[in-house]
This record gives structure tokens, sequence and C-alpha cells, in this order.
């Protein structure tokens, strides 16, 4: 009887302790799944210019799950694919010959970067970039050099120049006048920056360059550290406009370092502007415009000339912003 009862006490003590450690295992387990979730970023995109489509795009990415890298490339592709746009992808203003020439960059949250310069006969630079980065031991691919590598990786070839800018190629040889117009068509050069779920930060920068640039010009866009620049620890930039100055001051590499020296990515879009203005006196005659993101998913732009925004995705919202400004009108 009394060993029974021992038997029992023993019983009753294993079965307890054992649905003591299975609900502490449990509560355990979903504390983890709390914390995981808990741990999860609210995804932030933001782009340069008014790119609704591209960033909305790039924000659903994010949202169900993406990375950042694959967002901000699914994001710029709306832009290089929309016909109407004369910066960026298909359909955008040729050089001075009458070809159309793209430039694209992608940066991932690793450090690791992509880039193709002076593409003619495929729309998806960035995609390509992205495959430059993953898939040779190179950053940066030119020309036929890139065309031959994207036709390995199984883009297919496209036409760049539409009836459209033909059209305009053919009103502008007339006067043949190269001059940069600031704000032009209040859309430009795709720059997107992306923070996914896991709070890791990647970008992507795509365009056809200035309109009716020099042959075998290439601007900002594509070189890492002036149109676009991560570093996953402090957060990511990237630019538009005036490609020659923006590399000249090496933008968004320089405004990441601003950020990791303490200043905001507001002030440091500020700053990155300032030393443009500083150093050259003809800045009243071309655009310069960033846009940065930090580490907390704080955000910032700014430009010389009134007339610069932005997109901005962030808890599913995808708002227009109008950048502060060095210079009204
Ligand atoms: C370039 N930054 O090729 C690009 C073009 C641009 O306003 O953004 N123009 O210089």
């Amino acid at each position: 009887m009394f060993t029974s009862i021992l038997k029992r006490r023993k019983f009753i003590s294993t079965t307890t302790k054992g649905s003591i450690a299975l609900t502490l295992g449990m509560h355990l387990l979903a504390c983890n799944s709390k914390l995981q979730n808990m741990s999860k970023v609210s995804p932030i995109s933001i782009c340069t210019w008014a790119f609704e489509r591209a960033n909305a795009t790039a924000g659903a990415a994010l949202l169900s799950g993406m990375n950042s890298l694959d967002a901000a490339i699914a994001g710029v592709t709306v832009e290089e694919d929309n016909i109407k746009n004369t910066t960026v992808g298909k359909g955008g203003a040729p050089d001075r010959e009458g070809n159309v020439t793209l430039d694209a960059c992608v940066m991932d949250h690793q450090g690791n970067c992509g880039a193709v310069v002076c593409v003619e006969n495929y729309t998806h630079v960035a995609a390509i970039a992205k495959k430059v980065m993953t898939q040779t031991p190179h950053v940066m691919l030119a020309a036929s050099g890139a065309e031959d590598f994207a036709a390995t990786q199984g883009f297919k070839t496209d036409t760049l120049l539409t009836e459209s800018s033909k059209r305009e190629y053919e009103k502008w040889l007339q006067t043949k006048e190269y001059k940069p117009v600031i704000n032009i068509e209040n859309h430009d050069t795709i720059g997107m920056l992306c923070m996914d779920n896991q709070g890791n930060i990647s970008g992507a920068c795509t365009t056809s360059g200035l309109s009716y640039k020099m042959k075998g010009r290439v601007g900002d866009s594509p070189i890492i550290g002036a149109g676009l620049f991560i570093d996953n620890e402090i957060g990511g930039a990237a630019a538009t406009g005036m490609g020659e100055e923006i590399m000249k001051s090496v933008g968004s590499f320089l405004i990441v370092e601003l950020m990791r020296n303490g200043m905001s990515p507001q002030d440091a879009c500020e700053e990155a502007v300032m030393r443009t203005i500083r150093k050259n006196p003809d800045y009243k005659n071309f655009q310069v415009a960033y846009i940065a993101m930090n580490k907390a998913g704080e955000t910032g732009s700014y430009c010389i000339h009134e007339g610069f925004e932005m997109m901005e995705f962030k808890e599913d919202a995808n708002s227009r912003i109008a950048s502060t400004f060095y210079q009204k009108g």
C-alpha cells in the first residue's frame, strides 16, 4: 500500500514535472516566436522623385518578406519598363549620336555590389548589375562586355529608343544645344533604398543618364559611393542630378560617413549638398539631390533647387514628400 502511494507520488511528481517542463517549453517557444516577430522590423522603402508605382512595388515586396536587395530591384524595374519615363530604362533619351545607353548599380547589406555602364540593348540593367555582383568576380562591366554577359545570363535584348524619344532627338538635332535641365520633367534617375523585415538595407540606382550626353559618358548613378552607397551598420544614400558634381564629392558615400559620425539622414544630405554648393559657384545651373536612410529607419532628403521629391513607403503608407532645398525656384 505504502509502496503504491510512494509510486503514485513519484508518478504524480514525474507527471507534474513533465507537464511543467512541457508548459515551460511551450511558453518558451511562444516567447521565442513572439521575440522573433518583435525582432522583425517594419519595412521601409524610399526612392528619388515621385516614382509612386516603383516605390509601392518595392514596399509590397518588402511586406511579403522579400529581402531588401530584390525588393529594390523589383521597384526600380518598374521605371526601367516605363517608356514614358525619358530618364530611366527603355524610352530614355539618347546620347548625341542617337543611342540610348543605360547605367545601373546595386549594393546589398553585406557590402556586395555590382554595376553596368553604357548598355545599349537591354532594359533591365539593375537586374544585370545584380548578376555582375553574384555571378562574376568583378564589380562593374561596361558596354559590349556587359551586354555579352547579360546574354549569358538569359536577359533578352530590346530596342531602347522609342518613337517618341527618337522624335525628341530629331528636334534636338536642329539646335544641338547641350544644357542640362534642372528637375527634368520632374522625374529622373531612380535611386532606391530598402530596409527589409530583418532590418537589412540594400539599394539600386538606374538611369539613362543626362539627355544628349557625349558618347561614352557615364555619370554617378552606376558608381558605387557616388550614385549609391550602403553600409548596413549605418544606412544608405542615393543621388540624382548632375552626375559630374555628385562624383566629385562621392556624395552617397559622404552621406553614409556623415551619418556614421552622428548626423541624421536629413543633416547628412544637407551637408553633402552644401559641399557642392561651396565648391562650385555654378550651382545655380544644375541640380544635385540626395535621399538617405539610417539603421533606425529615419530618412531624409535635400537638394540644391526646389522641385525635387522623394517617395517613402513606411508602415504600409506610400507618401510623396517634397524635399527641402537650398535655392527657391
Ligand atoms: C547622371 N545622375 O547620369 C544621373 C542623371 C540624373 O538628373 O539623375 N540626372 O548624371
